[in-house]
């Protein structure tokens, strides 16, 4: 039994990683080899954006994105970073970002590229600039043979959240956390700047199953379907116990928060954003496969997120995410 004298292991998430797959005998260490590279990404895009305001990396680009949205140049940046630091590894076969309207190839099926890998450079970038949280979300699949050749890559991409191997984020804020799960708990790890490596400060997080918190931009609320609004307008009652609403408008931070303190997140249907405003392949689902393994939910708000299966790559979804009994509350008055 460790007494509180002695010192914590230090344990990395490479580490965590090998050891976890140690568990499977057919592991064959692609995964950790996979995993290496998101995390060498995310220690390059971390550093890019602690020096925004000093290297000439903040403001625009000039470009719009598929979204319609003004690419920063640290979304450039850190776009770039993923694609460089994940295409060098034999394993992964197909990458989707964001930032690109078409999945880019890396490997032909065959030639070990087995993983697809679906990732949000940097979310919230509309934030960088006055120094708000902001964060990377990332998730794995495998590349399906049985997708007829026609349209392959894009095919193969557009699975339902339930088949992810993997998914996680990190979020940088007053530190540099990453979170990931591969179906077995959710793991979080603190970026030690002073020799630069992701060392474990939790294990096996969970949700708590509920909280007096809900996250959403109420500016938009006269558009929401009805049952959000009878929704909110309860939260507010003593009955309710009187919520309280945390909203940073960086999905990352508002989830971290959400995952450890619980409560609930909200992206409803607005008057724009009909189908929500956040996407399906590299935002909802790789959120909403951490909320299950730490025991909370995710919901579109008719069907669980991890069920849906997408038509397009960048497909919006109305958003309702967080603590399982929050999720449900939700629920009973948008169903
Ligand atoms: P709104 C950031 O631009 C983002 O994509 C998410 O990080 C965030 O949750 C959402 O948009 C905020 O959107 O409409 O409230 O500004």
């Amino acid at each position: 039994m460790e007494s509180s004298s002695e010192p914590k292991p230090i344990i990395t998430v490479g580490q965590h990683i090998q050891e976890s797959q140690r568990a499977y005998p057919t592991a064959t260490g692609d995964f950790s080899w996979l995993l290496d590279a998101i995390t060498l990404a995310t220690k390059i895009i971390e550093s890019n954006v602690r020096q925004a305001g000093i290297r000439d990396v903040l403001g625009g680009t000039g470009l719009s994105n598929v979204q319609g949205e003004l690419v920063q140049k640290l979304d450039r940046i850190s776009n770039d970073t993923i694609v460089r630091c994940l295409g060098y590894r034999d394993n992964v076969g197909i990458m989707v970002s964001e930032e690109d309207d078409e999945p880019i190839v890396a490997r032909d099926m065959g030639e070990r590229g087995k993983y697809i890998v679906l990732f949000d450079p940097l979310d919230g970038s509309s934030n960088i600039d006055v120094n708000v949280s902001i964060g990377t979300i990332f998730s794995i699949m495998q590349r399906r043979a049985d997708t007829p050749k026609s349209n392959a890559p894009l095919s193969e991409c557009l699975q339902p959240g339930m088949n992810q191997v993997a998914a996680g984020y990190v979020v940088y804020g007053s530190s540099t956390v990453m979170a990931y799960t591969t179906g077995d708990g959710v793991h979080m790890f603190t970026l030690d700047p002073s020799f630069g490596a992701y060392v474990l400060t939790r294990e096996n997080v969970k949700m708590p199953p509920e909280g007096k918190m809900y996250s959403v931009n109420e500016a938009y609320r006269s558009t929401f379907p009805e049952g959000y609004q009878r929704y909110l307008e309860w939260a507010k009652t003593k009955e309710a116990g009187n919520y309280s609403l945390r909203y940073i408008g960086s999905l990352v931070a508002d989830f971290h928060r959400t995952l450890l303190r619980g409560g609930v997140f909200l992206y409803p249907p607005t008057g724009q954003q009909p189908q929500g405003k956040l996407r399906l392949l590299y935002e909802a689902n790789p959120l909403a496969f951490i909320a299950e393994q730490a025991g909370g939910a995710a919901s579109d708000g008719q069907m669980r997120i991890l069920d849906k299966c997408p038509d397009t790559l960048h497909q919006r979804t109305p958003l309702i995410l967080g603590s399982k009994h929050e999720v449900e509350r939700v629920l009973s008055f948008v169903d």
